[in-house]
């Protein structure tokens, strides 16, 4: 048995880590913590940087228009979980498909979209990028990859693959990172996906971006199984809990599970433990939660801890930070305007983009 090595809090987590990685199974050990060993320099903290202050900046933002009803409908905010994106997106080739759920602002605009173009889907408005037809829970864009934006919980985990399959069908060595929750972890498409996944060694990532709630309900309230990853196993998938607080984690854990695919070695299932400060969406009090735990988190908030390292390995002067603020602080100012200025769709777009089956035989013309 390998040794308990001492970035692991204890035994236990050690023996999990030992259980999950596939260890018992002879598979290949995920390198996990070792790979934190791999350095970073002012590049990549500063991207990080630059990332989670747009989208905390951005959802700060939609949560101030929602109160004043210029947003309406489902919002469902990212505040916490930034470093998931960031860590991801700086792991990753552009040209990587991703796909998530409806909490999609965070990974969208970290995936290069546009702030203009969210903002303006969060209106309602023609410029939006789903042209004002998705709204908060249906961000799309082709051009980055970006493939939603989905309100059936799970539904993207099957979706991903599919994704993953067209990547290895057309012979690419791109992957599709697939995000979902906890509470969609217990969704039984996972289960059929997992299978399929690695019967044909797909080109896929599943992140289980677990935040410990499913809306109102405590992971511990959903499952006796409370350990997420553990479900990779019965699949063989190789599987490993990350600290999504951290971008150096995610990062690596992102980069360690895409080499695995590209090899053609096939899936990988992250467990990356976050956090949502906010409620579940905009109509939520969280009242099933304790402020002290929700300071907790607050605790190894992602955009303090990164400003920390970078001023102590002195990667930026006060005056940088202060004008990457700015520089974000204007997008922010801008996108509103441009959402603010841009037209309502046509009635008439009621019509186009529809997706149906001309022989579909319940429909009748
Ligand atoms: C199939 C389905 N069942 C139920 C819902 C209602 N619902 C919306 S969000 C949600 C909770 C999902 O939680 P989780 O997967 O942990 O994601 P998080 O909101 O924490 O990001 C539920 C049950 C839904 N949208 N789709
Ligand atoms: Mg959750």
């Amino acid at each position: 048995m390998p040794q308990f090595p001492g970035y692991f809090k204890n035994q236990n987590e050690w023996n999990t880590y030992l259980c999950l990685s596939g260890f018992q199974l002879g598979l290949p050990l995920l390198k996990k913590q070792a790979l934190a060993k791999a350095k970073f320099g002012k590049k990549e903290y500063l991207q990080w940087y630059e990332i989670m202050l747009r989208v905390r900046r951005f959802e700060e933002k939609a949560g101030q228009l929602y109160g004043m009803q210029k947003i309406r409908g489902f919002c469902h905010l990212y505040i916490g979980q930034e470093a998931v994106a960031a860590g991801t997106v700086s792991a990753l080739r552009q040209e990587d498909p991703m796909i998530t759920a409806y909490r999609d602002h965070g990974l969208a605009l970290a995936k290069g979209m546009s702030a203009d173009t969210c903002m303006a889907e969060l209106y309602g408005k023609a410029t939006g990028c789903t042209k004002g037809k998705g709204g908060s829970m249906h961000f799309f864009s082709k051009e980055h990859f970006f493939f939603g934006g989905h309100g059936i919980v799970g539904a993207q985990i099957g979706l991903g693959a599919g994704i993953a399959f067209a990547e290895k069908y057309k012979g690419t060595d791109n992957l599709c990172i697939c995000f979902f929750g906890d509470g969609a972890a217990r969704q039984g498409i996972l289960h059929e996906t997992f299978n399929m996944a690695m019967m044909w060694k797909l080109p896929v990532i599943f992140v289980c971006e677990n935040n410990y709630y499913a809306m109102g309900t405590s992971i511990e309230r959903s499952s006796n199984v409370a350990n997420v990853s553990q479900l990779g196993l019965s699949y063989n998938m190789p599987s490993a809990i990350v600290d999504g607080m951290k971008c150096e984690d995610v990062h690596n854990a992102v980069a360690e599970a895409a080499e695995r695919a590209r090899k053609g070695d096939g899936p990988t299932f992250l467990e990356i433990q976050t956090y949502r400060y906010k409620g579940h969406s905009m109509s939520d009090p969280a009242k099933y939660r304790s402020k002290e735990e929700v300071e907790e988190y607050k605790q190894k908030d992602p955009l303090e801890t990164t400003l920390a390292t970078i001023f102590e390995k002195k990667f930026a002067t006060q005056a940088e930070i202060d004008s990457i603020g700015e520089k974000i602080q204007a997008e922010i100012e801008a996108c509103v305007k441009f959402a603010e200025e841009s037209e309502y769709p046509e009635a008439a777009e009621l019509f186009t983009d529809n997706y149906s089956e001309a022989d579909y035989p319940f429909i009748l013309s």
